[in-house]
């Protein structure tokens, strides 16, 4: 890693296997940004467990995860890709934030409050102060810039109410990170409910693309994907929320303009729609797929790259790490 190169952080929680909207929403954008600048890319499996998760199924989607980070591009040898759960300064960093973190701002997110309503049974501590650990993440690297969907703007202003807040009690220690604009990741919905997000948790099978999807499943989801009675291939989230999601993946994977797709498909029928776009989707996903597999039959090499990214991770938090700990006055570790 260059010590000119901004640094980014940003990572996914292994909350089931990747969809379509995570891949055109995210990772498809990281791949752009591994020549420019210091990269962490974490598994955030600590977020994970604030709902509750099967532990052979969070393993299982954790260590895929990685796996098709590395597939869809990121180059594990100029990139940090490691497991939250492995680099300790994520629970360390995240408790001493919470000692500088209001209840009256963690009372405003608005993620806390959807996920209270989704996960009534289980509304936990960790719920509530997910923000404090997202901000010890960023934090702990001395993080630039992050990269972050609109659903993640409040928790990033938040960090740096909290950078700045302990920057004014113990001198200059947080790098002030910044949201990441750059090209901004299309949002996808999810196909049976399309004023819904597309998300790996979502119940229903036919509502998301999975990155690891055989082209007949893709196909058969397409065609059965919620449009409407208009039978006008129109962007108009308004009104035609089921056929501007199919519109705006077919502009995210194409980068052909909401326009030319208009004029392109004008007086096509539906059903040549999805199969168009399923195609589309088929192909982009066809490379990633054959590395993906390729890289599941290599386990000493994905297990070598597991072990050397979190040294990595690691050494580079302990550093920011123990400063924090200094000034905050807990005692020097006596070796
Ligand atoms: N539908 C989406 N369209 C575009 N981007 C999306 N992201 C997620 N869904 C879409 C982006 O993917 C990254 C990973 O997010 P995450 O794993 O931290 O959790 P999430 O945003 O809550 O994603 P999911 O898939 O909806 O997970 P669950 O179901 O567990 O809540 C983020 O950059 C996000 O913006």
């Amino acid at each position: 890693m260059e010590q000119n190169k901004k640094t980014i952080f940003s990572g996914m929680q292994p909350t089931g296997a990747i969809t379509l909207g995570n891949y055109l929403g995210a990772l498809k954008n990281w791949t752009t940004l591994q020549e420019e600048y210091n990269c962490l890319y974490c598994i955030v499996d600590m977020h994970a467990i604030t709902v509750r998760q099967n532990p052979a199924e969070l393993r299982k989607n954790a260590r895929n995860l990685l796996i098709q980070y590395i597939a869809a591009g990121l180059d594990p040898t100029k990139n940090i890709i490691y497991y939250q759960s492995q680099v300790s300064g994520h629970a360390e960093l995240g408790w001493i934030l919470n000692c500088f973190t209001y209840m009256g701002e963690l009372n405003r997110m608005t993620q806390f409050k959807d996920k209270s309503k989704k996960h009534a049974d289980n509304i936990n501590a960790g719920l509530y102060t997910y923000p404090a650990l997202m901000a010890a993440d960023i934090l702990l690297f001395n993080t630039d810039l992050v990269p972050v969907g609109h659903d993640q703007k409040q928790h990033l202003e938040l960090t740096r109410d909290i950078a700045m807040r302990f920057n004014t009690i113990y001198g200059d220690t947080f790098t002030i990170p910044d949201p990441y604009i750059g090209k901004v990741g299309a949002k996808i919905m999810d196909l049976q409910e399309p004023t819904n997000k597309m998300s790996k948790s979502a119940e229903d099978k036919n509502a998301t693309i999975l990155l690891t999807d055989k082209p007949d499943e893709i196909l058969k989801k397409f065609k059965r994907a919620v449009t409407d009675n208009f039978a006008n291939i129109k962007y108009d989230v308004e009104n035609q929320p089921g056929i501007s999601n199919l519109i705006s993946i077919y502009s995210a994977i194409t980068n052909k303009t909401y326009d030319e797709i208009e004029n392109e498909f004008a007086g096509k029928g539906y059903g040549d729609f999805k199969v168009e776009v399923a195609q589309a989707v088929i192909e982009t996903l066809k490379p990633i797929q054959q590395k993906y597999d390729e890289l599941q039959k290599d386990k000493a090499y994905i297990d070598n790259i597991i072990k050397e990214n979190t040294e990595k991770a690691n050494y580079k938090a302990q550093k920011i790490l123990r400063k924090v700990q200094k000034k905050i006055g807990f005692p020097p570790i006596i070796r």
